[in-house]
């Protein structure tokens, strides 16, 4: 995985009645959660994101279907399949993210760190990748 991003696994409970995955913040995600939002019905070939967070972090579930996430900064890049609703795509700070290839019937999940902040988003490139070289030669990788 690529700094300040990470993969997170939940226990499921599947007996005859079904499927249920308990998620708790502070034991199964590593910060409060402050917001929850989701993200569905996107539209064949649509690419959403195209932005960094300054400060925020962020655990992305698909519980429904499938999507692609493209985690990108400065240095490196991954593309990650999220397709189990028992598994998180962790997002720390200054990580540039592209979500795409969304299947008709896909749910994303997705508990943050914080409210909605629009000062926090970076969405021009050129500047996320001045800032982000800058955070990371000072900060470096969080988790
Ligand atoms: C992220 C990826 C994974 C709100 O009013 N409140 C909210 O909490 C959010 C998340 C969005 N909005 C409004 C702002 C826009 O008018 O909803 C509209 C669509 O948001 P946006 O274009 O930012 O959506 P995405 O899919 O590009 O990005 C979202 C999150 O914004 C972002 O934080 O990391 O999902």
């Amino acid at each position: 995985m690529i700094k300040n991003t990470s993969e997170i696994k939940f226990k499921k409970y599947l007996d005859k009645w079904g499927g249920l995955v308990p998620v708790e913040a502070g034991n199964d995600i590593p910060f409060d959660i402050k917001r929850v939002y989701y993200i569905f019905e996107v539209k064949d070939g649509v690419r959403r994101g195209f932005h960094s967070h300054r400060d925020l972090e962020q655990a992305l579930i698909c519980v429904h279907g499938s999507v692609k996430i493209l985690v990108k900064t400065p240095y490196e890049e991954d593309n990650i399949l999220l397709d189990d609703p028992t598994k998180a795509l962790y997002i720390g700070p200054m990580v540039w993210r592209e979500m795409y290839d969304f299947s008709p019937d896909a749910v994303l999940l997705v508990l943050a760190s914080e409210h909605y902040t629009e000062s926090d988003y970076i969405r021009d490139y050129d500047k996320y990748e001045t800032e982000a070289k800058a955070y990371f030669a000072s900060e470096g990788e969080i988790r």
